[in-house]
């Protein structure tokens, strides 16, 4: 995007990336300026370190952070900047992203990693919690999420027909 990003979006690996870009496609549907970057707090912690602690005075508002295993990214994120860190628990191969949710999740108090589910629909959430934390400063944004909002819940009433209309009456 041209605009400085307004949310970050960064993952421990090129593995997450097809996550992680459904996060993207929802800031993208909010109009919102992003980034994506693929930074590990254990394989780059260096560059971890200096994008977290350089986030705030680049403009960025907000942090989502993705990443699996014993996934510390977001923690370690959450620990460099006063910024709001949004944590995506990966799905992993071995353990399901129990894994991942557990070592995202678990933050001793003090260091708040606000997490969401595992996996697709966690990055999705995560993207639509940001908008929603930028809604409280932005009339236009409030008015577009209440509109999708408004639009999820007729998709789901309009299912609901079709499916009455099928008759489903057993017996
Ligand atoms: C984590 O280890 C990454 O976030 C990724 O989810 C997981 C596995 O990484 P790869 O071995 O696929 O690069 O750091």
């Amino acid at each position: 995007m041209k605009n400085e990003p307004k949310v970050s979006i960064v993952m421990g690996s090129q593995s997450d990336l097809e996550t992680l870009q459904q996060a993207a496609d929802v800031l993208r549907e909010f109009g919102i300026a992003h980034e994506l970057r693929i930074i590990s707090a254990h394989r780059t912690p260096d560059a971890a370190h200096r994008f977290a602690t350089s986030a705030e005075e680049r403009g960025v508002k907000l942090i989502i952070a993705g990443a699996g295993k014993a996934a510390h990214l977001a923690g370690v994120m959450a620990s460099l900047t006063l910024l709001p860190v949004i944590g995506v628990p990966m799905k992993t191969s071995d353990l399901g992203g129990l894994d991942s949710l557990l070592s995202t999740v678990q933050m001793p108090g003090g260091i708040p990693v606000a997490t969401v589910a595992i996996g697709k629909a966690g990055a999705r959430n995560a993207a639509l919690l940001a908008v929603a934390i930028l809604a409280q400063q932005d009339k236009d944004l409030r008015e577009r999420l209440a509109a999708y909002r408004a639009e999820m819940t007729r998709s789901v009433e309009e299912a609901d027909s079709e499916l009455c209309a099928k008759g489903t009456a057993e017996g």
